[in-house]
Formats: C-alpha cells, structure tokens, sequence
C-alpha cells in the first residue's frame, strides 16, 4: 500500500489509564515486515483514510511508566501528534499528566486530550472545571471522552488529529 503521509503519534498517560486498550480497539492493523524493536515501546502501524489521503498513523504505546527522563528526551524526537490520555475515575491520573504537557508543551504538535472509561459513570471523580484548565493552560486542539470497554469516540480521536496533521501539511 502507497501511503500519501506517514505520522508518528505517541499516546501518552499514567498506567492503567486505558492507553493499549483505545488502541487494540482500532483493530485492524498492518503486519509490519521491518520490525521496529524497541525495548519499552510497542509499535502499531494503522491506515486511514481521512480527506481523500491515505494515512499511516504508528501508533507508540510505552509498555510501562518510566521514570528515566533522558528516556523521554529521545522519545519526544520526531513525533507529530501526541494523544494524552488519563481515567476519568481517577483524579491523580489527571494531575500527572499535567507534568507530561508540561514536559511536552514547547513542541508546536497538535495534541489531543482523552478522558478514558467514560462508561464508569458513578465513579466519575474530575469535574468538567479540572479538565478546563488543563486545556486552557496548554495549547489542546480537542478534548474527547472515550470508552475503550463500549467502544465509544475511539475513531474520532485519531481522524481528527489526522485532519489537524493534514492542515499543518498544507501549510508547510
Ligand atoms: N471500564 C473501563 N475499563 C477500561 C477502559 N479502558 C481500559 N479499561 C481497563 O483498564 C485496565 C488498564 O487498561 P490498559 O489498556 O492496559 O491501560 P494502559 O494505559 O495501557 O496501562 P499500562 O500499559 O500499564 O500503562 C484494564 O483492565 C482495562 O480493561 C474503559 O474505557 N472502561
Ligand atoms: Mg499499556
């Protein structure tokens, strides 16, 4: 398959957030004949077809949390859109990744905010004013809330960061 572009999109957030489960729910992956190997990443490369353009979005999900910074600082390299997820259930997962826009912020990417386990009503702890400031502190172009267990606003999450990444083309 000939693509027209290729984006490298990292999804980050705390453990147990939901981050490999949004992405398993996109299903239909490439097989991939040049294994990319790295050691705390798991690739996944995903076509889409978004404005009449074909799109290879790889898709890096961290295996684990990693504390080393300098990890990070090799990790940031190259990507052109971030996806930032954190549990709507879960306050302080919310709080943490606030420090990872901070850490991403001077990166002129779009970058996507994702309430995950929407589904789990009742245990809802983050108020709508928590999530507004954090997209009124760094520069989010959306914020979606999604349910990787009901599959909910999965494909929306990526179709509009591609049409975000499609427009800067454009521009370039
Ligand atoms: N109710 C509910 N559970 C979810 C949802 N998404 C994920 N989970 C559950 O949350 C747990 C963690 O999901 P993962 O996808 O492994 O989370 P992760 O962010 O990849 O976690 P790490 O790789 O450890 O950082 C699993 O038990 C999932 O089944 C959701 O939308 N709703
Ligand atoms: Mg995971």
């Amino acid at each position: 398959m000939n693509y027209d572009y290729v984006f490298k999109v990292c999804i980050f957030g705390e453990e147990g957030v939901g981050k490999t489960s949004l992405i398993q729910r996109l299903g239909i992956f490439e097989i991939d004949m040049f294994y990319e190997a790295t050691f705390n990443v798991d690739i996944k490369k995903r076509h889409f077809q978004v404005a009449n353009k074909e799109v290879l979005l790889k898709l890096w999900d961290i295996k684990k949390t990693i504390k080393d910074e300098s990890f990070y600082t090799s990790y940031f390299r190259k990507i052109d859109g971030g996806i930032f997820v954190f549990d709507i259930t879960n306050k302080a997962s919310l709080t943490i990744l606030g420090e990872w826009l901070k850490k991403f912020n001077q990166k002129n990417i779009p970058i996507i905010v994702v309430g995950n386990k929407a589904d789990l009503k009742k245990q809802r702890s983050i108020s709508d004013e928590e999530v507004n400031k954090i997209k009124d502190k760094y520069s989010i172009i959306k914020y979606v809330e999604t349910s990787a267990k009901i599959g909910e606003n999965i494909y929306t999450i990526f179709e509009f960061l591609i049409f975000d990444l499609l427009k800067n083309q454009k521009v370039n």
